[in-house]
């Protein structure tokens, strides 16, 4: 309902990476895994995940349990995750053959996931919203690019700014497949789905229009005809004044405000649209009289319009387990 443009006292709550290694019982599915890809493609054990913080906390929105390099997985790459540093992909460099965009293929290597979504649709409370999501063109191709996680995206920078029309073939192919997933998980029972471009903020406003919002508007317009109901957010991390942009630009019915975002400006520039976010994930570290503080301030600061309490970021694996809860609390209480 919040996501359609209602507003709702106490506001609807989940949040990003709510799955994941600050959960003991989550710490034990994963040792029982083996691989992190496994653990996605595993629907029984990736539906678990989804459900366990569910199961704890009562939030009203649950994230499937995946991951953003399932597309690059879908496409034929080989993807793995390193212990303790992250993903690992074969870089790939400009000039060299790009992965094929092969429908049948796509869907049979991603078919694991959106047996995931029905298990967990079916498991569900029909009070609680089961969100899909997908990359966002930009910040997968960083990864496939740079064969992992970067500080500097200089390989991607490079490639993009000096050679933009074969990059383009590259991000125009992302496109087709994350159109083709996302569809799939909403056919398969997510309620709403969510675009993280979670490295949209290192990308200059020409680079950002061409490479964030026009790919965002191409996969909204596709995924809106087919699908005109179902909710789309859009998080383009670190954006700075560009969120508005992207917000008017590509119609994404909700946005995702990162940590830095000014709650007033926010309300003031993007009216139209549902807003989530945007408590630090630190603050859940911290926990304490100043996290109840925080989390208070955002409920007030967007009280009465369409909103979606979440982070700004990702949960980080050091959070105990208490303050997620104790924040929910806090947020539930004060509707007055
Ligand atoms: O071993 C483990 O358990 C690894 C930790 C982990 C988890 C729990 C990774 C590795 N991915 C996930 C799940 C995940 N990833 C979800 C599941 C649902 C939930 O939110 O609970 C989601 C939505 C993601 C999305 C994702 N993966 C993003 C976008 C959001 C964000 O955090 O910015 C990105 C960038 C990734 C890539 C990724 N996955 C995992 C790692 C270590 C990384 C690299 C992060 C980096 O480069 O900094």
């Amino acid at each position: 309902m919040a996501l359609r443009g209602t507003a709702l006292s106490p506001p609807p709550v989940w949040f990003m990476r709510q799955a994941g290694r600050y959960l003991p019982e989550y710490r034990a599915l994963r040792a029982r895994a083996g691989g992190f890809m496994d653990l996605c493609l595993d629907p029984r054990k990736a539906a678990e995940a989804t459900l366990q913080p569910i199961r704890r906390y009562a939030m009203d929105g649950a994230i499937l349990f995946a991951d953003i390099l399932i597309v690059p997985y879908g496409l034929g790459v080989d993807v793995g995750f390193r212990e303790g540093e992250g993903p690992a992909l074969p870089p790939l460099h400009p000039g060299e053959r790009l992965p094929d965009f092969a429908p049948d293929v796509f869907a049979r290597r991603t078919a694991p996931v959106m047996e995931t979504v029905r298990t967990v649709a079916a498991a569900l409370p029909a009070s609680t919203t089961l969100i899909g999501f997908a990359g966002a063109p930009w910040t997968v191709a960083t990864y496939m690019v740079e064969g992992g996680s970067s500080r500097e995206f200089s390989a991607t920078k490079r490639w993009a700014y000096g050679a933009p029309d074969s990059f383009q073939v590259l991000i125009d192919r992302l496109v087709e497949a994350t159109v083709a997933y996302l569809c799939a998980q909403v056919v398969a029972g997510a309620e709403a789905v969510q675009l993280f471009d979670s490295w949209a903020g290192v990308l200059p406003e020409e680079a950002f229009r061409r490479w964030s919002v026009a790919p965002a508007r191409a996969i909204v317009a596709a995924l809106k005809a087919r699908h005109p109901g179902v909710p789309v957010i859009g998080f383009p991390r670190g954006a700075g004044a560009g969120i508005a942009e992207y917000a008017a630009a590509t119609g994404v019915d909700a946005i995702s405000l990162d940590t830095s975002v000014p709650l007033a400006w926010a309300r003031h520039a993007m009216s139209e649209l549902v807003l989530q976010g945007n408590l630090d994930p630190q603050w859940l570290v911290v926990g304490g009289d100043g996290l109840d503080a925080e989390v208070a301030r955002i409920r007030d600061a967007m009280r009465g319009r369409p909103f979606v309490f979440n982070l700004g970021h990702g949960i980080v694996p050091e959070t105990p387990p208490e303050n997620v809860a104790r924040a929910i609390a806090v947020l539930r209480r004060g509707n007055g």
